[in-house]
């Protein structure tokens, strides 16, 4: 693995944990973080070993308080859009599945980081928010399309043009967030269901994270072809021969990413 300095990377069998590593600044995402994260990321998702990423941040207070307003507050532009914002690209292009473990605020980049996750998981005293239009800007990474996508018209635009944080439960009833638990147990609740998913069949759980995504990128007629597309592609692998005959006979599936 390259060198990271903003991110610490640990694994646990075929689950990874990355962490945003700046607790003094509340995870805030500068420029560096957030080129660490893309290419730790890929890094990754190459790794035939990895079968789920879990995203969370140092310390107790912050997911990611968003992007680094003291890096920002002078820049032009051209330097913002030369800086680095591929990166966020490169983080929308990843195949393996993610889990956002949102443990404390999730505001701004930080709030559209977790929107890039494909599962999220929150503490109990997590607020999420797109505090952007106060200071004179608007969201920049994807929050008001997947927010309007989650949440609709209505909610996102009261988060987009007050700024205002919503607690975590709320988003729960939502929809945005997928469980709330005691911050003491966030990383544990997360590391289950990321057991649970790196467990199954490794190019199933890709292809079927593509086929989700496409309904949110594609007509429905297109979506559906490409769901479809990617069920008959599995029938090429020996894990499906594995997971029907185990089945078939009884057993636990042995899965092996073929
Ligand atoms: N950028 C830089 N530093 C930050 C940030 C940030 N986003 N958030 C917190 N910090 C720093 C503070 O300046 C402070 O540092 P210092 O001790 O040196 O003064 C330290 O972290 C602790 O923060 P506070 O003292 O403010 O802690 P509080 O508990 O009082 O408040 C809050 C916590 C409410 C989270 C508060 O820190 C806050 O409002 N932060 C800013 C939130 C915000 O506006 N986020 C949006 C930023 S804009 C954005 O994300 C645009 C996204 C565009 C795409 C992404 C590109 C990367």
């Amino acid at each position: 693995m390259a060198e990271y300095t903003s991110i610490l990377i640990e694994r646990k069998q075929r689950v990874a944990i990355v962490t945003l590593n700046r607790p003094r600044e509340l995870n805030a995402l500068n420029f560096q973080l957030v080129a660490e994260l893309a290419t730790a990321l890929e890094e990754l998702d190459r790794d035939e070993a990895i079968g789920c990423i879990v995203l969370t941040g140092a310390g107790e207070k912050a997911f990611a308080a968003g992007a680094d307003i003291k890096e920002m507050a002078d820049k032009t532009p051209i330097e913002m859009m030369i800086g680095g914002f591929e990166s966020w690209e490169r983080i929308r292009r990843i195949h393996t599945p993610t889990i956002a473990a949102v443990n404390g605020y999730a505001l701004g980049g930080g709030c559209e980081l977790a929107l890039h996750c494909d599962i999220i998981m929150a503490s109990d005293n997590a607020r999420f928010g797109q505090p952007e239009i106060q200071l004179g800007v608007i969201p920049g990474a994807g929050g008001t399309q997947r927010l309007a996508r989650t949440l609709g018209k209505y909610r996102t635009m009261e988060m987009v043009l007050t700024g205002s944080t919503v607690s975590a439960k709320e988003l729960e009833g939502l929809g945005l967030v997928n469980h709330v638990v005691p911050q003491a147990e966030l990383l544990n609740e997360t590391l289950k269901l990321a057991d649970k998913i790196a467990s199954q069949a490794p190019i199933a759980a890709r292809l079927a994270k593509e086929a989700v995504l496409a309904a949110f990128d594609t007509s429905l007629q297109d979506g559906l072809e490409i769901e479809r597309k990617n069920f008959f592609l599995l029938f090429s692998t020996k894990d499906m021969r594995e997971g029907m005959q185990a089945f078939i006979e009884k057993r636990k599936a042995n899965f092996q990413g073929k």
